[in-house]
This record gives C-alpha cells, sequence and structure tokens, in this order.
C-alpha cells in the first residue's frame, strides 16, 4: 500500500480530500433534508386530518369546531361579537370549516373528501338566510374559499369526477356576491361592515368600518367578475379601494377605523397589524393577479410609508396617519404576514430580519400572544392569547421559497411541535387563552385548517404549487395568475418560485423594489434581460451550497453580505 511519507504530501492529501471527510455529500445532506422535509409533512398532515375530522365528527355542519366539549359554534354569524339572536331557530351554520377546508384538501391530495365536499355544498348550502354577517370575514373566508374551490374543480387537472360538477360552487358565489352589493350602497362607495344575508343593510346598523373590512374585497369579487363576466363586484370593491385611497394622509399613511357615510377617520392610530393588515396584502397582490398599475402605485407609496414612519429597527410600531408620529409600541401576532408579503415584493433582506424577531418571541412563549408591548418588553394584560394564528408560519413558507435557507425548515418544525404540544386535544386543536399558562380555550378556527396547516404543509411540500403560479387571498386561498386576467402578462403561467428571471445575455443583479415591480410579474421584457433580483438574496450556484471559488457563492439575505468559499468546500460567512 502506498503512504506517503514527508508531511507536504499528507497536506495536499488532506486538503484534497477534506470536504469529503468533514461534510457529508451531497446527496447524503441532500436525502436528509428531504427525508425530514417528508417526517413534518406528514405530521402536518395528521394534524389538519385530526383538526378536519373531529370538525366533520362534532360541528359539521355548523360553523366551527369547539375542541374542548366537541360541540360547535355558528361563527360566521357571530365574528365581531355578534348576538345569535338574527339567526333563525333552526339555522345549522353554514359549514363554514368545510368551505376553508377545501382548497387544503387539493394540496394536500385528497381529491376524494375535496369532492365529497364539493357535492355536499352543491346540495346543501343556502345563503338566504336571516343572519347578519360581517363583509369582511365573509368574502375571505365563504367567497374566497368557493371561488377558489371552483377553479381548482375545473383547472385541467380534472379533480372531479367527470361530469359531477357543474358549476355549482361559482353558482353560490355568486348568490353571495350579489348579497353583499347592497352593503356598498353608500354616498362614499365604502361598504358597511355588516349585512344582513337576505334583507341587506339592517336600520340602525353601524357605519363603523375597518380600512381592511372596506379596502381587502377586490381579490375575491374581482375574481368573481372575471369568472362570471359580471362586473358590478370587480367595480364595487375597487371604487371602495379608491375611495379608501384619497383618504390618504399627506404621509400617505391610512387610519385603522372610519364613518362609510361620512368618509371621515374616526381612529387616526395606525400599524399593519389588525384593522389594516389585509389593505396592504391585496394592494399587492391585486397588482400580481390583475397587473393594474394603479395597484402597484397605491402599494408602492404605502409600502414606502410604512417602512418610514412604522418600522423601527426590524419592529413594527403604530403611528398617527396625520403626523408620522409613534403611538403605540407594540407587537400584534397579525404583524407576522408582513415579512411574507415583504417576500412577495422581494425586499428578502427586510423580510428576514423582521421574521426573526416574531420568530423570537414565538420561542419565548411557545407561541406568538396576540399583543407584546415592545416599550416595556411584556404581554399586553388582556391579550394574551393565541388562536391557532397562520401568520408566522405563512412567512416562514415565504421566506423558505425564496431562500431555501434551511433555517426555515427548522422554524417549521418549532411550529408544528409547539402546536402539537400546547394545543392539541382529544377533539382537534384548541386556542390557547393565556400564553403564560397555556390554559385553553374552547375554538378551533376555520382558518387553522385555510392556512395554518396548508402553510405549514407547502413549507414541507410545495409540489402542489410546481410549474404553476398561484396568488393566495389573505385566508389562503389559492387563485391562479392567469393571462387573461391579467393586463402584462404574455399567454404563459408563470413558474411560482421565481424570485429573478435568467436570460441568456449578461444580466445586471438589481432589486425588485428598486425596479418597482413584483419579482413575479418579472417576465415582462423590459425586465427579461436584467437580472430581477430580491433585496439582496442571491442563492449560492448549487442547492447544497458546495463550491469551488467564490464566484459559486451567492449573498447572505440575512444581513446582504457577499458570501465566500471555504477551505472545506462550502459557501458561507466565513470571516
Ligand atoms: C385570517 O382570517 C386572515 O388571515 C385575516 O386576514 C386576518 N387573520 C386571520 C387569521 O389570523
Amino acid at each position: 500500500m502506498f503512504l506517503p511519507r514527508n508531511y507536504g504530501t499528507w497536506l495536499l492529501l488532506f486538503l484534497l480530500i477534506s470536504p469529503t471527510l468533514f461534510s457529508p455529500s451531497m446527496s447524503h445532506l441532500d436525502s436528509r433534508w428531504a427525508a425530514k422535509k417528508r417526517h413534518m409533512r406528514e405530521k402536518v398532515r395528521e394534524m389538519f386530518y385530526h383538526a378536519y375530522e373531529n370538525y366533520m365528527t362534532h360541528a359539521f355542519p355548523h360553523d366551527e369546531l369547539k375542541p374542548l366539549t366537541k360541540s360547535f359554534t355558528d361563527s360566521l354569524s357571530e365574528l365581531g361579537n355578534l348576538k345569535l339572536e338574527h339567526l333563525p331557530q333552526d339555522y345549522n351554520g353554514s359549514a363554514l370549516t368545510l368551505i376553508e377546508s377545501l382548497s387544503s384538501l387539493v394540496i394536500m391530495g385528497n381529491n376524494t373528501e375535496f369532492e365529497r365536499a364539493v357535492i355536499w355544498l352543491s346540495e346543501n348550502l343556502t345563503f338566504n338566510i336571516d343572519a347578519r354577517i360581517n363583509l369582511f370575514e365573509c368574502n375571505i373566508r365563504v367567497l374566497g374559499g368557493l371561488i377558489s374551490a371552483h377553479i381548482l374543480a375545473t383547472d385541467s387537472t380534472n379533480r372531479l369526477v367527470h361530469g359531477s360538477y357543474k358549476n355549482q360552487l361559482l353558482n353560490l358565489a355568486e348568490d353571495l356576491g350579489r348579497r353583499f352589493l347592497p352593503a356598498f350602497d353608500t354616498p362614499t362607495g365604502l361598504p358597511y361592515a355588516w349585512i344582513n344575508l337576505k334583507y341587506g343593510v339592517m336600520e340602525n346598523e353601524t357605519t363603523e368600518t375597518s380600512t381592511s373590512g372596506c379596502g381587502s374585497l377586490i381579490l375575491e369579487m374581482g375574481a368573481l367578475s372575471r369568472l362570471t363576466g359580471d362586473p358590478r363586484y370587480e367595480s364595487a370593491a375597487l371604487r371602495a379601494l379608491r375611495k379608501l385611497w384619497s383618504m390618504r394622509s399627506s404621509l400617505n399613511l391610512l387610519g385603522t377605523t372610519l364613518d362609510v357615510i361620512t368618509g371621515e377617520w374616526i381612529e387616526y392610530s395606525s400599524g399593519i397589524g389588525a384593522g389594516v393588515d389585509s389593505f396592504y396584502e391585496y394592494l399587492c397582490k391585486a397588482y400580481i393577479l390583475f397587473g393594474k398599475e394603479d395597484y402597484w402605485r397605491m402599494f408602492h407609496s404605502a409600502y414606502l410609508a410604512v417602512q418610514k414612519y412604522f418600522r423601527h429597527g426590524s419592529w413594527y410600531h403604530e403611528a398617527d396617519m396625520r403626523t408620522g408620529k409613534a403611538t403605540y409600541w407594540q407587537l400584534t401576532s397579525l404583524q407576522a404576514f408582513w415579512p411574507g408579503l415583504q417576500v412577495l415584493v422581494g425586499d428578502i433582506g427586510a423580510a428576514n430580519s423582521s421574521h426573526r424577531e416574531f420568530v423570537y418571541v414565538w420561542e419565548k412563549f411557545g407561541v406568538l400572544p396576540e399583543r407584546y408591548l415592545l416599550d416595556h418588553q411584556m404581554l399586553h394584560p388582556t391579550e394574551k392569547y393565541y388562536p391557532l394564528r397562520p401568520e408566522l408560519a405563512e412567512s416562514t413558507f415565504y421566506l423558505y421559497q425564496a431562500t431555501k435557507d434551511p433555517w426555515y425548515i427548522q422554524v417549521g418544525e418549532s411550529i408544528v411541535n409547539s402546536l402539537n404540544s400546547y394545543t392539541k386535544v382529544e377533539g382537534g386543536f384548541a386556542s390557547v387563552r393565556d400564553v403564560t399558562t397555556m390554559q385553553l380555550e374552547d375554538h378551533q378556527h376555520s382558518f387553522f385548517l385555510a392556512e395554518t396547516c396548508k402553510y405549514l404543509y407547502l413549507l414541507f411540500d410545495d409540489s402542489f404549487l410546481v410549474d404553476r403560479n398561484y396568488i393566495f387571498t389573505t385566508e389562503g386561498h389559492p387563485l391562479p395568475i392567469l393571462s387573461s386576467w391579467h393586463e402584462r402578462l404574455p399567454e404563459t403561467y408563470i413558474p411560482t418560485n421565481w424570485t429573478y428571471a435568467k436570460s441568456e445575455q449578461p444580466t445586471r443583479p438589481a432589486s425588485a423594489m428598486s425596479l418597482q415591480v413584483c419579482p413575479a410579474t418579472a417576465l415582462r421584457s423590459g425586465y427579461a434581460v436584467q437580472q430581477i433580483e430580491s433585496a439582496c438574496h442571491v442563492p449560492d450556484s448549487r442547492g447544497d451550497h458546495r463550491c469551488f471559488s467564490d464566484e459559486e457563492c451567492g449573498v447572505d439575505s440575512t444581513n446582504c453580505r457577499r458570501r465566500s468559499c471555504s477551505m472545506a468546500g462550502y459557501c458561507g460567512l466565513w470571516i
């Protein structure tokens, strides 16, 4: 056997083989991650079915499950603390959780159950009921759930037994959309927050609504118009959105609550959380879905104002729309969607650092408390609850899509583990009433199935998205980006997980924000010659981060520093 005698040769040999000695081979590493993701995906699938089957057994066809008492609540009519007095005695609910589960069933590949649910809804669901519902909630959960399921039922994958589906979900959606229209009949075009499904706006109805209540209807109502050919839904939602935008301050900030009759602000302080969150989300997503330049213009100004007046380091506080002065220094659980939105616009660096703060708070408590006082580093005394919200899982999914950084898989794993250890009960998953004691509350919100489980599942297995391009509504219902609905796209789908567009010609890395385009819509000819990049993230040339030279390493999304190739042949932030 040949054994080198001098140290020089030993050293040379050592350097040659060290990458393989000290680091598992590419295929070994890859298969370890793949196995971990498969394992986590199955854990999420189990969670989903535990929640779904308990709902079907103990609550269906009522709206939501009470997992501790294994009973039900007709929450669609209670959302926003509505008393049940408007519901008829024999009201059986609107099967809200079933509607909310439809797209998740498809994403998890359960076409049989999807079909069963579609048939049941087609035969039983009715909106001709004397029930006062919240327009925003009913729009994102019911209208969005039905429209998305209709599209999934009729797309080219033919999920339903041939001939069994005759647009029943679309007909139901149209019926519901028609019942929404009287809400917009105000001097300002801003819709009432509440409407009776049978009788329209009630006498003495409150005229107060929120920014998200009248500014986050455009995806569902726009899609309904495109599908039915009836322009009234999209026009009503767009008119409301434009009116709302016209009420912005000179700093491009909006308040949180307003009066739909006078068009005056009631609450001038706002942030990116409760009452406002999905307004920003829908401006950006409406641009992605419909390609109207107007949406981008509004979103861009609004986004810059948020970053300027609400952001403090990686945190976001609230500010007065008139002065831009900070009002409340609070982190709210709903704000955790923001990093996900930042990924969509390509601001990955900012998304990453803000996401880390939410992860920090999640780890501190085991789940995300509803409100956390940043100025006192303590919980808000009355908002210590965690109602199984999806926002952190959602952002984690988006960040993993953009970066493929395995750290996000670990974050997802920790979310799954917490949900299983603190909130899983025999009858489903229960909300947390107090994050300091982990005392539970008897409510499994429908968004746990529509969003929380869905985003976790997609984090570990995004095969549903491969070669397709969907935008998710604020309730997690997928809508496809279709050239026929879009003002700018050529006649093709755009692959989903592109954060930049590649071209044969030499490319110039640029921030998607600076170019004012969403990375997902960067296919437009003018931009295709450039490399449309996120704020700073540039992936390493190889998925397993192996390299021979610095040129094969990208830019780190955490701090925007260039990565380099180590002696052992890995890209990283080596000093
Ligand atoms: C969901 O109903 C939607 O995501 C909505 O936009 C606000 N948040 C809840 C879940 O937390």
